[in-house]
C-alpha cells in the first residue's frame, strides 16, 4: 500500500533498508519497524491526519519533550539514553517529519532494541515499573513550560465536550445500533455529573496544568527484559494536562484483568494488587511534588478516564465506528461495554484505592518532610 522502502529513504539515515512490518497495537496511526543492514533498526510511523489536524506541531511538541528529556538524561551514556527516550531522526532535508505525494505525514525514530510492549499486565513487577515510569515522565517534564505545547487534540480530555459529542451522536445514531448500546447510553447519563470532577477542578483553578502524556496505557511503555520500565513511547497526545489524566489512563489498561474490548465481561475486574504496586512506582517518583487536592482525587481519576475513555468508544459506535481502527463488527461496542464493566469495577474497589493512595502520598510527605 505504502512505499515505504521510498519514504524511509528521505529520511537522513545512512543505513541500508532490508524489510518493513507492521508493529504496534494503535487504534489511530500506522506503525511500521524498519529492518536495515545496520545494527540500528527504526520506527516509521504514518500519523493520522484525520484525527490530528496539526501534524506539524504534534511533531514539533514530541521532539520537544524529547530533547527535555534528553536533557534530563544526560548523566547516561549515550547508548543508555537512547533507551530511556525516543530519538527523532530528520529528513534529508532537515524536517523533522515527511509529507508524501499523497499528502500522508511520517515521522521516524530509532528503534530502542530487545524491548518488549504489555498489552495486558502480568506481574506486580510491571504494574510498579509502569509507575515509576509514568510517575518519572511527569517528574521529569514538570520544568517545562507546557504553554510551549500545542493544543493537538482540543479538549482531549474535557468530560463536558466528550458529552455534548456523545449527545450528538445519539440523537443521529441508527436505530439498531442506538438498541444495541440502550443499557451503555444509561449507563453514561446515570453518570454525567459525578464524572465531571476532574474539569471543575480545573476550571476553579485548583489544580494546574503542565505536560502530561494523556496515553498513558501499559502498551505505550518499554520495558527490558527483566521487565524493568524504560521509556515512555506514543508521544502523540503530549499536551496540556493534569496528572491524573495519565495516573488515570494507566490505571483503566494496567488494573484491567481483562483485554480493552474483552466480549466475555467475567474476565473484565480490577486487580487492586496491581494498582497498590502502580500507586507505590508513581507516588514514589511523584508524591513530593503533589499538592493535597491532586493526591485527593488521583483514585477517582482512574474511574473518571476509565469511563471517558469509554464514553468515547460508545459515541464511535453511534457514529458508526469513525474514530478508533475497528477489525471486526460492533467492536467499539465490545470497548465501551468492556470499559463500562471495569468503570463498575472500579466503584467497587474505591474505597480501598482511596486508602492505598493516601498511605502512599502520606509516606512520600513524610519523606520529604524528613529532607528538609
Ligand atoms: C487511542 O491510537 P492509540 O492506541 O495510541 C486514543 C486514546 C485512547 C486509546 C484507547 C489520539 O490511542 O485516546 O485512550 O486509543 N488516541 C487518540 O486504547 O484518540
Ligand atoms: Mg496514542
Amino acid at each position: 500500500m505504502f512505499d515505504l522502502q521510498k519514504i524511509f529513504n528521505q529520511f537522513d539515515v545512512a543505513d541500508e533498508f532490508i524489510n518493513a512490518s507492521e508493529l504496534g497495537s494503535g487504534h489511530i496511526n500506522d506503525t511500521f519497524l524498519i529492518q536495515t543492514e545496520s545494527n540500528y533498526d527504526y520506527v516509521l510511523q504514518r500519523i493520522n491526519h484525520l484525527v490530528f489536524p496539526d501534524v506539524p506541531s504534534l511533531v514539533e511538541n514530541k521532539v520537544l519533550i524529547s530533547r527535555h528529556l534528553g536533557k534530563k538524561f544526560n548523566y547516561l551514556s549515550d547508548d543508555e539514553i537512547q533507551k530511556r527516550v525516543l530519538t527523532f531522526i530528520q529528513t534529508k532535508s532537515g524536517a523533522n517529519f515527511l509529507r508524501d505525494k499523497e499528502g500522508n505525514y511520517w515521522n521516524l525514530t530509532v528503534n530502542i532494541q530487545g524491548c518488549k510492549t504489555y498489552e495486558r499486565v502480568s506481574s506486580s513487577k510491571v504494574a510498579y515499573e509502569a509507575g515509576k515510569l509514568f510517575g518519572e515522565f511527569l517528574h521529569l517534564t514538570s520544568d517545562f513550560d507546557s504553554s510551549r505545547l500545542a493544543e493537538i487534540i482540543p479538549n482531549f480530555h474535557k468530560m463536558s465536550f466528550r458529552f455534548e459529542q456523545f449527545d450528538a451522536a445519539l440523537a443521529n445514531a441508527s436505530e439498531l445500533r442506538r438498541e444495541k448500546a440502550t443499557e451503555l447510553i444509561d449507563f453514561a447519563n446515570k453518570r454525567r455529573e459525578e464524572v465531571q470532577i476532574l474539569e471543575e477542578l480545573i476550571d476553579d483553578g485548583k489544580i494546574s496544568l503542565r505536560a502530561t502524556h494523556n496515553d498513558t496505557k501499559i502498551s505505550n511503555a518499554l520495558f527490558s527484559p527483566e521487565d524493568e520500565a524504560l521509556c515512555v513511547i506514543d508521544t502523540d497526545t503530549v499536551m496540556p494536562g493534569i496528572v491524573h489524566f495519565d495516573f488515570g489512563d494507566a490505571v483503566r489498561t494496567i488494573c484491567n484483568t481483562g483485554d480493552e474490548d474483552e466480549s466475555d465481561l467475567s474476565k473484565v475486574r480490577f486487580n487492586l494488587e496491581y494498582f497498590e504496586e502502580f500507586t507505590k512506582g508513581f507516588i514514589g517518583e511523584l508524591g513530593g511534588e503533589l499538592s493535597d487536592v491532586e493526591a485527593k482525587h488521583l483514585a477517582f481519576s482512574a474511574k473518571v478516564m476509565t469511563f471517558i475513555v469509554g464514553l468515547r468508544m460508545l459515541t464511535d459506535f453511534l457514529q458508526n465506528d469513525i474514530y478508533f481502527r475497528t477489525s471486526h463488527e460492533f467492536q467499539n461496542l465490545d470497548r465501551a461495554k468492556s470499559q463500562f464493566k471495569l468503570v463498575s469495577e472500579i466503584e467497587i474497589n474505591l474505597d480501598e484505592m482511596e486508602t492505598i493512595v493516601s498511605l502512599e502520598y502520606a509516606k512520600s510527605v513524610g519523606k520529604q518532610q524528613a529532607q528538609t
